[in-house]
């Protein structure tokens, strides 16, 4: 199966598929697609982010996409930035603008009042119709002064619980192991695991006249591991149930019955 991310963000990207690596699934980006059309975070929420991106790019490509919105939720600022983590220091903020701003919207915060937690929304996008979200969080706190490389946005100042470093600090590897779009993305593995499964499923209507070979091609796909369901067999079955004889004895008639009292199909 072939799943578009719904990003370009190339800092996620690689995230993701690193994350998804496992599955036998083939990636494709906007990088596949140059036309992809750019889609506006006009939601108040990040699952209204990830459904618009994701649905968008599903409409666009014809395939199954995958959107993640993801957001920094401070406790001192009463879960802000959130939403609006990209564009905290204004429209076309760098992350050293939003970083700058988260530092010294905290300024006079103390050590143990700097909770805060990462949370990542995953949309999937059928195009056939089928729509699920997840949800990832990481818990932290934001440290007073940036440490470290990696990463990207606000990685420098996101210190995990149970660690002393923080995400930009750690390899990619590691926090692909512990951050809210890996256990977002944990979940929507299993999603995209199903539809694989679902997807690939071939189902075969087989029709004919009377003796033009229906049963020989059905014994053929039945010696090909097909599942064959017979129509013709659920019918016979369905007339030898008692409710249904006597439903059909009450419309139709005794007539309708041979000398066995059974329904006879020449009838
Ligand atoms: P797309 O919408 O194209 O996917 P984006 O950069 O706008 O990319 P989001 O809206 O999901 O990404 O994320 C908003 C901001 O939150 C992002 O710009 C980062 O500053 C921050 N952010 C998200 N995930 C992060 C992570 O894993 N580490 C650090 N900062 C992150």
């Amino acid at each position: 199966m072939e799943v578009v991310l719904a990003t370009r963000n190339v800092d996620k990207i690689n995230e993701i598929k690193d994350i998804l690596k496992n599955l036998r699934l083939k990636i494709l980006t906007f990088k596949d697609f140059p036309n992809l059309p750019y889609v506006k975070e006009e939601g108040n929420t990040l699952e209204e982010n990830a459904l618009l991106k994701a649905r968008c790019v599903s409409h666009f490509t014809d395939k199954v996409a995958l959107a993640d919105d993801s957001g920094l939720e401070v406790e001192a600022l009463k879960g802000a930035p959130g939403v609006f983590s990209s564009r905290f220091a204004g429209p076309g903020a760098t992350y050293e603008d939003n970083n700058r701003k988260l530092l010294s919207s905290l300024r006079d915060i103390p050590d143990e009042k700097r909770k805060a937690l990462f949370r990542c929304v995953v949309a999937l996008v059928d195009p056939r119709g089928k729509e699920r979200i997840v949800e990832g969080v990481c818990k932290g706190k934001i440290i007073s002064e940036a440490r470290g490389k990696n990463g990207f946005g606000y990685d420098p100042l996101f210190q995990p619980e149970g660690s002393d470093k923080t995400f930009a600090e750690i390899s990619p590897k590691e926090k692909n192991q512990i951050s809210h779009r890996a256990k977002a993305l944990l979940k929507a593995k299993m999603i995209l695991e199903e539809w694989a499964s679902s997807n690939s499923t071939l189902v075969v209507g087989l029709t004919g006249n009377i003796g033009c070979g229906k049963s020989t091609v059905a014994d053929m796909f039945k010696e090909m591991g097909a599942y064959v369901i017979e129509a013709d067999r659920i019918g016979h079955l369905i007339l030898k149930r008692e409710e249904v004889k006597e439903k059909l004895v009450n419309l139709f008639g005794e007539s309708i019955l041979d000398k066995d009292k059974k329904v006879s199909r020449k009838n």
